[in-house]
């Protein structure tokens, strides 16, 4: 392959898997050797390659070789690297102008993302909308208005956790290493609940396990000091958990009786991923707030929170804001990206990627004992390694999977509590062949590493 197809990105890019060099080739071996001279160390990559273009269901690297892509930059390319619809609206904006600061002179991009997000989200309620640049200042900004609201401090959040790596953030995620270890003291008022984690849980059913968290809080907490419940509908980086039915209305309806806010972390859910736009839907729960990111702009920075107009605007005039947030590009881009969802129908694409993907690792799991559990919706699609015959985490064949995946031309993540979790979220662009190969080459993978 020569460089001049690599530096076509966007759809036009060949899909196809193909090794060229050795990986990392030469190219990303240098650029290696740049970063590790001039980054900082304690940023680290799943992929020892260096992109140079993406697009469709693939990223083809710095040497010209080609993989199949289920990772989607942790949920955020949902419609594809440089999807088309995207690329033009941010060329457009990017020559009309690139930054006015929202708080210094506002422009029409901003509003127009808020009234799209008001409008997409679940609920028919009068909404507002506010604009950040990442998914972890949005859930910040979420607990700020619902204590301003509530005039109430403390915050509940679950087990297996993720929210962000900001302070505040990092006291709602759960797990330590790597996210908190060392970088303590964290913020106060954060508490813990149990999750409905139906592989893991003995069979309780959601109400029941709902009821378990919510009698833990109110012992432990009390209900009337809440501001505010923070739960991912599916859990993200905690392992794609998907809570049994009947947990998250049961939590909802609580908090709605207690005054207390609840707000879905959608951040790696959102905008079609699960094969619903939001994943609450799925259960019919209508959250008071709605975080969101990643998925929104097509890979451009942008995050909100959307909700309840009463809740929304309680905050003083100027207690929200931020220099960025709601950057013109990164607005044009949101645009065009819940255009490109609508017109190319990828809330059905989601469904049909999952059942595809659930298939195939079906098949597998029937000859390999070491998935314990296979879950998710739509696009969003994760097996749970165990011991053979156990439910004890495996990490180290994960990591093994993972590693084999990777050197076969898979881009494929881990996640879990316990590392021992395969997750597939491939962007809702990626064709039928290459889903197909994808699926072939993890059957061979799970086969060679037995
Ligand atoms: N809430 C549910 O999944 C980000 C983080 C990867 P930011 N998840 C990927 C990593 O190791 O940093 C995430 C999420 C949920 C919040 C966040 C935070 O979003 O845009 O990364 O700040």
């Amino acid at each position: 392959m020569t460089m001049s197809t690599v530096s076509t990105g966007g759809p036009t890019l060949p899909q196809v898997r193909r090794l060229v060099t050795d990986t990392p080739g030469p190219r990303s071996r240098a650029l290696a050797e740049r970063r590790s001279a001039a980054v900082a160390a304690a940023v680290g990559s799943v992929m020892p390659v260096y992109a140079a273009a993406a697009g469709g269901g693939v990223v083809v690297d710095v040497d010209g070789n080609s993989f199949i892509d289920l990772g989607s930059g942790i949920a955020v390319t949902s419609v594809g690297n440089s999807a088309p619809m995207v690329t033009e609206a941010v060329a457009e904006q990017v020559q009309q102008f690139t930054h006015t600061c929202f708080m210094v002179t506002p422009y029409d991009g901003y509003v127009a993302v808020a009234e799209m997000l008001n409008m997409i989200t679940p609920g028919r309620h009068e909404k507002r909308s506010v604009l950040f640049n990442s998914g972890a200042e949005a859930v910040e900004n979420a607990v700020k208005i619902a204590r301003s609201a509530t005039r109430r401090s403390a915050v509940a959040v679950f087990d297996h956790a993720y929210h962000g790596r900001t302070s505040l953030t990092m006291a709602m995620t759960a797990k330590s290493m790597p996210y908190k270890h060392g970088f303590g003291p964290f913020a106060p008022e954060v508490y813990r609940a149990p999750l409905s984690y139906p592989y893991r849980d003995g069979g309780l059913d959601g109400p029941a396990a709902a009821a378990r968290a919510i009698d833990q809080l109110e012992r432990q907490v009390g209900a009337e000091n809440l501001a505010a419940v923070v739960i991912e509908p599916i859990q993200g980086e905690g392992g794609f958990v998907v809570p049994a039915p009947g947990f998250l209305p049961a939590l909802a309806s609580w908090a709605r009786h207690h005054g207390i806010v609840f707000v879905a972390d959608e951040v790696q859910t959102g905008f079609a991923r699960t094969g619903a736009m939001f994943a609450v839907e799925h259960e019919d729960v209508v959250p008071d707030l709605i975080v969101t990111a990643k998925g929104i702009a097509g890979g451009l920075p942008l995050a909100a929170v959307t909700g309840r107009a009463d809740l929304m605007d309680a905050p003083h005039t100027g207690g929200l804001g931020g220099t960025y947030g709601g950057n013109p590009v990164a607005c044009a881009a949101a645009l065009a990206t819940v255009a490109t969802i609508e017109q190319d129908g990828l809330v059905a694409r989601a469904t049909a990627i999952g059942d595809r993907l659930l298939a195939g690792l079906r098949t597998i799991q029937a000859a390999d004992p070491r998935i314990g559990d296979l879950r998710g919706r739509g696009a969003m699609i994760a097996a749970e390694i165990v011991r053979s015959g156990s439910t004890e985490p495996d990490p180290d064949t994960t990591k093994a999977l993972a590693a084999a995946s990777h050197r076969a031309g898979l881009i494929v993540l881990t996640c879990g509590s316990y590392g021992n979790v395969l997750r597939f979220l491939p962007p809702l662009t990626i064709g039928d062949a290459l889903l197909a190969e994808a699926l072939d080459v993890l059957a061979d993978v799970f086969a060679a590493t037995r």
